[in-house]
């Protein structure tokens, strides 16, 4: 049986031999161990019994708190983005069904972003100055710590329930492959709603005693003055980091660059060898699988390549006769417990044997390095590291009034690995609009970076539209 999920926070010496007041600095607000576990502790006996709670997931000490709060009750965390606007929020509060809504609002009243015109949320502030003992039992492996909404190619978002298991299963196995010690200290400036920021970059901490520094935006300049040993970054930020040299070069003292959520283009891996002396570590997962593939501390890392399985994880191909690429399938502890209120939805992700269709086309070489090549379908979209369902936003462009038919499609962008772009045919409205309307409706990274206005979408004899002569962005 595995160690309890918080390991660190129930023995706050960890290796280094002592909690610290600068044991977790998260927008500039730093506290130790011991503060975070007495406020969290507060939190938990507020909303202990709850079925599930929703965390407005800022990037603040607020948000840890309340997140190490619910998961020391044993109540199921919901992040909600904190910049979502009242449809994908509505839609995250209700398929979930929280009536709890964790802020770090300081006076605790609804604020009216929180209570928006549907969501019947209840809003509890959170209060780092408040302490209280948590004495209750540790949950059980098997129950939901998170439901983690992420897109498909059409419709809402789902939630993915991913449980304790799950999470220590992948912090274990990802420590043992990057040496990840409570002598690190990890830097980043991730969103605390996904499973790269807050996963891995806010659990894995806790559960190996590292110090963290969350740097609030991941700038180049922020990752550069942080002073780490361990950086985590989606490529579009290692993309910034190399077109700033200096900022680079600062980093070379550390012990390990990791890059995931998203292909590391190989230019981007070469600039980072040669301004800071390291070859990056490259890792592959998904929400609904945590963290799966990866390179090693004290192992090759080769552009293009995320490595080889973490320990207990087992990949294959599925490759028509003949071919070397095929959809990428997995098993292992890992894996979510399915789609919440969504079983059909939950049994088309796996095959007949029961192993989980990831989506993604892959190659696996005879050393046992995998390569990921692209995604099945073309609809969903990775931008900046984010996953964006075409279909989601095509249907907050279609509740614009004056939009009548919308195609979106992710083009290839230097910097965010793919861009939005809305193909739209509408009366009377710019640009500009549709993109703060979309920016406005759901959350402001699944806005399209550029509207393309048609008189009619493309499409074929059935009526269906054909993204594929779209005429280029
Ligand atoms: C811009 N802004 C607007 C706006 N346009 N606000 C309102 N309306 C509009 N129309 C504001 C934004 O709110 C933001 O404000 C600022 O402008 C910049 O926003 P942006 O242009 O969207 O940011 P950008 O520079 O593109 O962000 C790049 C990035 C980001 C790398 C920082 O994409 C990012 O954080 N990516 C990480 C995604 C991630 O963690 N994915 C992991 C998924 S888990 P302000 O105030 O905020 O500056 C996963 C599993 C795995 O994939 O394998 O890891
Ligand atoms: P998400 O559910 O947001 O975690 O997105 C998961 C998807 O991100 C995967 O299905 C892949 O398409 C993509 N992804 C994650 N890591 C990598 C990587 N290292 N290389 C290529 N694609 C990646």
């Amino acid at each position: 049986m595995s160690a309890p999920l918080l390991t660190s926070l129930a023995e706050p010496g960890g290796e280094s031999g002592g909690d610290r007041p600068d044991a977790l600095t998260v927008g500039g607000r730093a506290c130790s161990r011991e503060e975070l576990l007495g406020a969290a502790g507060a939190v938990a006996a507020r909303i202990a019994g709850a079925p599930v709670v929703a965390v407005r997931a800022s990037p603040t000490a607020e948000t840890v708190t309340a997140v190490v709060g619910a998961l020391l009750a044993g109540v199921p965390v919901v992040p909600v983005p904190p910049d979502s606007g009242p449809a994908e929020r509505d839609h995250i509060l209700r398929d979930s069904k929280a009536a709890l809504l964790l802020t770090g609002s300081p006076t605790g009243s609804p604020t009216e972003e929180d209570t928006g015109p549907a969501a019947p949320v209840e809003t509890v502030p959170v209060d780092l100055a408040e302490r209280a003992a948590w004495s209750g039992p540790e949950p059980d492996p098997e129950s939901t710590a998170f439901v983690l909404y992420t897109s498909g190619t059409t419709g809402a978002p789902k939630g993915a329930l991913i449980s304790r298991g799950a999470v220590a299963a992948d912090l274990d196995a990802l420590a043992g492959a990057w040496a990840w010690t409570a002598e690190d200290t990890l830097v980043h400036g991730l969103p605390l709603f996904h499973v790269h920021g807050l996963v891995l970059g806010v659990l894995g901490a806790l559960r190996v005693g590292s110090r963290l520094v969350h740097t609030g935006r991941p700038t180049p300049a922020a990752y550069a003055a942080a002073g780490g040993s361990l950086y985590f970054g989606v490529p579009t930020v290692w993309h910034r980091v190399v077109q700033d040299p200096d900022a680079a070069r600062a980093l070379s003292g550390a012990r390990l660059l990791v890059s995931g959520s998203a292909p590391l283009p190989a230019p981007v891996f070469r600039d980072l060898e040669q301004l800071t002396g390291h070859r990056p570590v490259e890792r592959y997962g998904m929400t609904e699988t945590l963290i799966t593939i990866s390179t090693r501390a004290d192992g090759e890392r080769r552009p293009g390549y995320v490595g080889t399985p973490l320990s207990g994880i087992r990949t294959r191909v599925a490759a028509e006769e003949g071919a070397e690429i095929g959809e990428l399938q997995l098993t292992g502890p890992t894996l979510f417990d399915g789609y919440l209120n969504r079983p059909e939805a939950t049994a088309g992700s796996y095959t007949e044997d029961g192993w989980f269709r990831t989506g993604d086309i892959a190659a696996i070489e005879p050393d046992g390095f995998h390569r990921i090549v692209g995604r099945a379908s073309t609809d969903l979209i990775k931008s900046g590291g984010y996953r964006i369902g075409a279909g989601e936003v095509e249907n907050a462009l279609l509740d614009h009034p004056a939009v009548r038919e919308a195609a979106v499609v992710g083009a290839p962008h230097e910097d965010l690995g793919q861009q939005i772009v809305a193909y739209v045919v509408a009366d009377g409205v710019s640009e500009a609009e549709l993109i703060d309307f979309v920016a406005g409706q759901l959350s402001v990274h699944k806005r399209p970076r550029k509207v393309r206005f048609l008189e009619a979408l493309p499409r074929n004899a059935m009526g269906k539209p054909q993204k594929k002569l779209l005429p280029p962005a």
